[in-house]
This record gives structure tokens, sequence and C-alpha cells, in this order.
């Protein structure tokens, strides 16, 4: 079928062109591959498919030949995290977020066997974009909890492909975490890098605002606005940051299989400090060069591949930017090895780039939030005050309290904090801005009002004053409340 369109094509631009033309065309087209017909290649042996969690792929399949390639995957509902502090029900493929990566080969005959947990709630099945067949395998796949189903397909197409589940409410199951990719490598294969990761982009709509404690509800309302409230990579704020960035030397050559389940959003996908050499738009045969920013739709994919040549953290980030810096679309790429300062000569400043959480540049507004769960001790205080700290005030004054040079003062050891709580506490209740004076550098700058909650606030600063060489003391929600107040 599509060698017929091609050739239908080529004839209407051939009449109007003439012949002059038709001796060009004809050329080039004698340099092209020949086509393969992809439903006569033969299968080779059989084998059980490598399956990796993210940010992992399997290995390469090379120059291996179509093969039988059994898959098994198994259905699992469990408890998460989306950001720390913030639990949700994951539905998932093999219990992550994206599910497992495929790395089939053109031709395989997959044979494809899904459980579904005994301990699940609900049925679930599996769509997979490089099925040719009723639905995606969805419609042959359909398996209650403590059941098994098994189908076949042969992979007729080369490329990255989404794969999720189908069940009504279908926007429910793939907004839960239920999707996945699965690559179908050509019969060359790829050509071999020295990195690969596996990112995919999705959005999530909870009860509560981002951030807000505990266990977080599905949003159903949310989700069909298309509200996100928070919009990830590989499922969580900081899977792919911190002590989880994904890492290269100077001179490797990366290469990045990125998927966006959606199920809503779609996806500008783009690397601060890096250009991508090379992109496999959408997935599939056509490769742009010099790229920017791609775009990744919902329910597709795209092939990224870039040479890294400074050190540094390439800041990974779906260029809509607020769903970077503000619901958790962010990731880094760290990058280790010699400077080239003919590529690039700077002062460095680290931690620049980082998620700065719910924060939002508005004027204070003496507002109290709707109540969240209470601490009942001054650790458990300290405890819920870490992870308020790592959504909210990471940001700017860095993992440790210890602040960015010139820009945010830091928070360990400040003899600044240490002078006067009401200050700190009005700091974080209406925001600051105007000149001070840290541990004897000044700081002219400004920090928005944080829009937490008295309890939240408490907490936060509990935290601050019980780490990092501050003095210890505790600030209790009554405090925050007088000085809201006043
Ligand atoms: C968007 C960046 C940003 C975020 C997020 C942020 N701050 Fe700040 N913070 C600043 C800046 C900038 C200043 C200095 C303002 C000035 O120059 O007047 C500051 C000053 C402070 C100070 C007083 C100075 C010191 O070093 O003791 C405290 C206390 C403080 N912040 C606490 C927090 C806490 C707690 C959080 C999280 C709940 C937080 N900040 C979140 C940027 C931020
Ligand atoms: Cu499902």
């Amino acid at each position: 079928m599509k060698l017929k369109t091609t050739n239908l094509n080529l004839g209407i631009l051939l009449l109007s062109a003439g012949m002059l033309l038709l001796s060009s065309c004809a050329d080039s087209q004698k340099k092209e591959k020949e086509p393969i017909n992809s439903q006569e290649i033969k299968v080779e042996g059989e084998m059980v498919a490598e399956l990796t969690a993210p940010p992992y792929v399997p290995k390469p399949t090379k120059d291996r030949k179509a093969t039988k390639l059994r898959v098994d995957m198994e259905i699992l509902e469990l408890e998460g995290e989306l950001v720390d502090g913030v639990q949700y029900m994951f539905w998932t493929f093999d219990g992550t977020v994206p599910g497992s990566f495929i790395r089939a080969k053109l031709g395989d005959e997959i044979e494809f066997h899904l459980k579904n947990h005994p301990d699940n709630k609900l049925p679930h099945n599996i769509d997979l974009h490089a099925v040719t067949g009723p639905g995606g395998g969805a419609e042959s796949s359909f398996v209650a909890p403590g059941q098994e189903k098994a189908f076949s397909f042969k992979a007729l197409h080369p490329g990255l492909f989404v794969y999720h589940c189908a069940v009504a409410p279908v926007g429910m199951h793939i907004a839960n975490g239920m999707y996945g990719l699965i690559l179908v490598e050509p019969e060359e294969g790829l050509e071999p890098v020295d990195k690969e990761y596996y990112i995919m982009q999705g959005d999530f709509y909870t009860e509560g605002s981002y951030g807000e404690r505990g266990m977080q509800e599905f949003s159903m309302e949310k989700a069909i606005n298309e509200m996100a409230d928070y919009v990830l990579f590989n499922g969580n704020v900081n899977s792919m940051t911190g002590d989880n960035a994904l890492t290269a030397e100077v001179g490797e050559t990366v290469r990045l299989f990125v998927g966006n389940g959606g199920p809503n959003l779609v996806s500008s996908f783009h690397a601060i400090g890096e250009i991508f050499d090379k992109v496999h738009v959408e997935g599939a045969d056509l490769i742009n060069h010099n790229v920017q920013t791609t775009l990744i739709p919902a329910g597709g994919a795209a092939i990224i591949e870039f040479e890294v040549n400074v050190p540094g953290t390439i800041t990974l980030v779906d260029h809509s930017i607020f769903r970077a810096f503000n619901k958790g679309a962010l990731a880094m790429l760290n990058v280790k090895g010699e400077e080239n300062h003919d590529i690039f000569e700077g002062e460095i400043y680290e931690g620049i780039y980082l998620p700065e959480g719910s924060s939002i540049q508005k004027m204070p507004t003496p507002k109290t939030k709707k109540a969240t769960v209470q601490a009942s001790s001054l650790e458990e205080r300290i405890a819920f005050g870490k992870d308020v700290y790592s959504r909210t005030c990471t940001a700017c004054h860095q993992a440790n309290g210890q602040g960015v040079p010139a820009a945010f003062p830091p928070l360990a050891n400040s003899d600044y904090l240490n002078a006067d709580v009401e200050r700190a506490i009005e700091a974080v209740l209406f925001g600051m801005s105007g000149e001070i004076t840290v541990n004897g550098e000044v700081y002219n700058s400004v920090m928005t009002s944080q829009g937490l909650n008295d309890e939240e606030t408490a907490n936060v600063l509990t935290y601050v004053y019980n780490n990092w060489g501050n003095d210890a003391q505790e600030i209790t929600p009554e405090m925050v409340n007088e000085i809201r107040n006043r």
C-alpha cells in the first residue's frame, strides 16, 4: 500500500514537470534503499525479551535476526509518591511509571503475556501502538485481577511506539500511570551510542493542588478540564534530579527515548544548554538535525541524539515552562569531564534551574488555606517540614540550605535567620525583598510569598531551624497565625 501511493505521487509529479525531472528523479530513486516487505521477514528461533524500568533501556538488538520474542508484563496497582510527602495510587505496567521498556526488532513475532496481579482491584488491558491489529492488542488482552491473557503480533513497522491501558475510563487509566514505550529497531539496528535513557512525560490530576500533603485522589473533573496539578517525567518530580540525575561524560553521544503518555498535554521537549544533533521526529523515519525543541504529542514519542561537549548539568524540560518549574516536568543530565574553553567559558553557579514548587509570583494575600495533617510532635514537625522544604524551598535555597552566591541567601548557619524568628516567619508568609546582609554577604533580590498555610510554614521553619547549624527551635502554627493576622 505504502509503495503504491509513493509511485502514484511520483507519477503526477513527473507528468507535470516533464522529461528533465524524470531523469533526475529516476537517478535519486536508484540510490534509495530497496523497501523491505516486513510481512515476509522470517523469524528464527525464540527468546525472552529483556525488560527494563525507567530511565534504563534494554541492550540494543544490533544485528540479531527477527525472532519469536516473548514479553511478560504484570499490572500492579500500588501506592507511590508524586513528590515528597504526596502519595498517589498509581496503576502500572510492571510497577513503574512509565512501565517497562520493550526493545524489539522489525519482523519479530511478539508473544505478549499480560498478568493482572491478584491484589489489584480493576481489570486492565494493553494497546501497543506498534501493533497492526484490533485495538492494538487491547481487544485481546482485557484481563481481570488474578488472571493472565496472551496475544501475538508481528512488528511490521520500525519506530518508537507508546503503549497504554485502554480500559474505560481510558483517560483515568492513563492518568494513573498506565503507559510505556516499545522500540522496534530496523533490521540493521540503531547506530551505536554511548548512553541511552528512557524518559516519559505524563500529566497528573489530584483533588488537592500541587504539593498538598497526604494521599491524593485522582480528580476526574480536573482531568476533563485538562488542568494538570503535576506534569512529570517518569512519574515523580524528582525521578531524575539530584542523586537520581542521568549521567554522561564529555565526548559521549547520548540517545534519549522520550515518550509522552499524556493523557492530555503535548510536550515541548527541550534541553537547557544543549542542541539536539538528531531527532527521529515522532519516533519515525524522518530525521531532523540541529533541533532546539521538539514536539512530542500525547501518545507519541521521539528519539533524540546529541553529543555532550562540556561538563555541567543539562536540564531537560517541557518548555511550556510553568510545567517544568512549578509542576515537575524537569530532569537533569550531569555531564562530567574536561572543560573545553573553546566551546564555553564563564563562571558557573550551580543550581540555577531547579523545581520551584507551587510558589507563585503574586503579592501576599493573607488567606489561610485548608488545614493539613497536624504534626503531633517536634520530630514529626521536622519530618513534615523536610518535605515542604524539598518541594518548595530547594529550588532557591538549595538542598542543604547553602544558597546560591549573589542570588539566594543561605539558610544554613544563617545569622540573619537566627537573629529574628518573627522576621523569618514573615519572609515565608509574605515574601521578602530589598537589601539584606546574611553572613556578611549582601543580597538584594525578591522572594515571593510561598503560599503555605500556618501548619506548613511552622513545619518548614522548624525543619530549617533544626538543621545545618542553626539555633534549634520549634515554630508553632499559633506563632505563624499570630503574625499572619497582625
Ligand atoms: C523563588 C526563590 C525562593 C524560594 C522558593 C524561597 N526563597 Fe527564601 N529567599 C529568597 C531570596 C531571593 C531571599 C532574599 C530576599 C532579599 O534579598 O530581600 C530569601 C530570603 C529568605 C530568608 C531570610 C534570609 C536568610 O537567609 O535567612 C529566609 C528565612 C527564607 N528565605 C526562607 C525560605 C523558606 C523556608 C522557603 C521555603 C518555604 C523559601 N525561603 C523559599 C528566595 C526564595
Ligand atoms: Cu488499566
